[in-house]
């Protein structure tokens, strides 16, 4: 039996169906933030499935959680494959989940093949994919790849003031397992398997998508000082109210991001206004901006417009802009993407290839080794969203081409 053939679609969808459960909502969805309860009940479960098949596990210094399959060559360097395990706060069961199952999958269908492999072929789920919790997002495979230092990240601190440090201790107190130090060893090459996020396969009718690239991306955090009031004597003259000067601020911003073709995206996702109460004029308004666009140079000179209407709109409240990640468009290796493209036909599988408009760990671990993406659909392409769902047939599909790949990595 090939890889291929021991991919077994059951089982991946069981999995998928087990892990839902943990930090599942009402809706189906799930809220399983970085370094939560629910993260660590995931790690768990993951680690408690690869004791069944004896595959090794450890993870680095900032989480990252590394499962693997031994090779003949104990020094080769090992072909890896994953995503993450942390969600949205009203995320889907897909994101990122699919990676590592996917991955595991691979790892478990080359054992049932009994397919042996010259370089170890390891599954990882990386920490803090998402950065809705923790910012900034891709922070376990950023530090992994030397664009963040540990140090740093660390330090970092959720909307609710917990210091990452400490959530992550809590974390791997709760789902312990065999720590090396540091981060960052060498690795062969990298795929990594995800739900597209967008409409294109399931508009085009296509099984798998070949990913080409992925788009740059930039966040920021505007903060806006104003002065609180009473809300019935303060003058509209006298007042430096924090959200009027927002809501100019962000006006201003949609309407300088509003390109002819499309193509940009601008974000504003998350608003603190403070104090929040309802007959005290805002004293402080912080929000977020997550900006995207396939290249470099669009996003400086639209970092620049940013910048220039916080200085021309925040009057008389003093407002900065602070950019807190900056990750370059990527491009993915050739060698990869044809044997993404090969493995699919190999298969029978009708696939396209495309450009990734939503981030991955992949962006990171493009810049220390081979990197590729394996695109499935998901229904009508939606994403953080509860009602994100794809297909067991669809999910199977990736993943025979995955192991695939893997195994011809692995080989060469
Ligand atoms: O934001 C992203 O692109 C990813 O889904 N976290
Ligand atoms: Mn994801
Ligand atoms: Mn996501």
């Amino acid at each position: 039996m090939s890889g291929a053939e021991s991919v077994n679609q059951q089982r991946l969808w069981q999995r998928h169906a087990d892990m839902a459960k943990l930090g599942g909502t009402p809706k189906g969805g799930v809220n399983r933030q970085a370094l939560s309860p629910e993260d660590a009940a995931a790690r768990n479960q993951l680690m408690a499935w690869a004791k069944v098949r004896g595959f090794e596990v450890f993870t680095d210094a900032i989480g990252n959680l590394f499962v693997r399959r031994a090779g003949s060559d104990t020094a080769a360097a090992p072909v890896v494959s994953g995503s993450h395990m942390d969600s949205q706060p009203t995320g889907g069961r897909f994101d990122g989940m699919y990676g590592v199952l996917a991955a595991f999958e691979a790892l478990e269908a080359l054992e049932d093949a009994g397919v042996a492999t010259k370089r170890p072929v390891m599954a990882v789920a990386w920490t803090n994919e998402e950065g809705s919790r923790f910012q900034p997002g891709a922070m376990g495979s950023a530090v992994f790849a030397g664009h963040y230092k540990l140090d740093d990240m660390l330090q970092q601190k959720d909307w609710k003031g917990v210091l990452l440090k400490d959530a992550l201790a809590e974390t791997l107190q709760t789902a312990p397992a065999p720590a090396r130090p540091g981060t960052g060893f060498a690795l062969d090459s990298y795929v990594e398997a995800h739900i597209e996020q967008g409409p294109r396969l399931e508009n085009e009718r296509k099984t798998i998508g070949v990913v080409t690239a992925i788009q740059g991306s930039r966040r920021y955090i505007v903060t806006i000082d104003g002065e609180e009031a009473h809300a019935g004597t303060t003058p509209r003259a006298a007042r430096k109210d924090a959200y009027a000067a927002a809501t100019r601020i962000a006006a201003a911003m949609y309407e300088a991001t509003t390109d002819a073709d499309d193509t940009l995206r601008f974000t504003i996702g998350r608003v603190e206004v403070a104090p929040g109460s309802p007959n005290t004029v805002p004293g402080k308004v912080v929000f977020t901006i997550d900006m995207r666009h396939p290249r470099n140079d669009v996003l400086e000179a639209h970092e620049k417009t940013l910048e220039a209407i916080v200085a021309a709109k925040a009057a008389p409240c003093p407002a900065g802009i602070e950019r807190v990640t900056n990750v370059a468009p990527t491009d993915f290796d050739p060698k990869v993407i044809g044997l993404v493209r090969d493995k699919a036909q190999a298969l029978g599988l009708a696939n396209m290839d495309m450009p990734s408009g939503a981030g991955h760990d992949a962006m990171h671990i493009a810049r220390l080794c081979p990197t590729g993406m394996i695109f499935v659909p998901c229904e009508r392409g939606i994403s953080h969203n509860e009602i994100e769902n794809a297909t067991p047939q669809d999910l199977a599909a990736g993943t025979r081409v995955l192991v695939e790949v893997l195994e011809a990595l692995a080989n060469r």
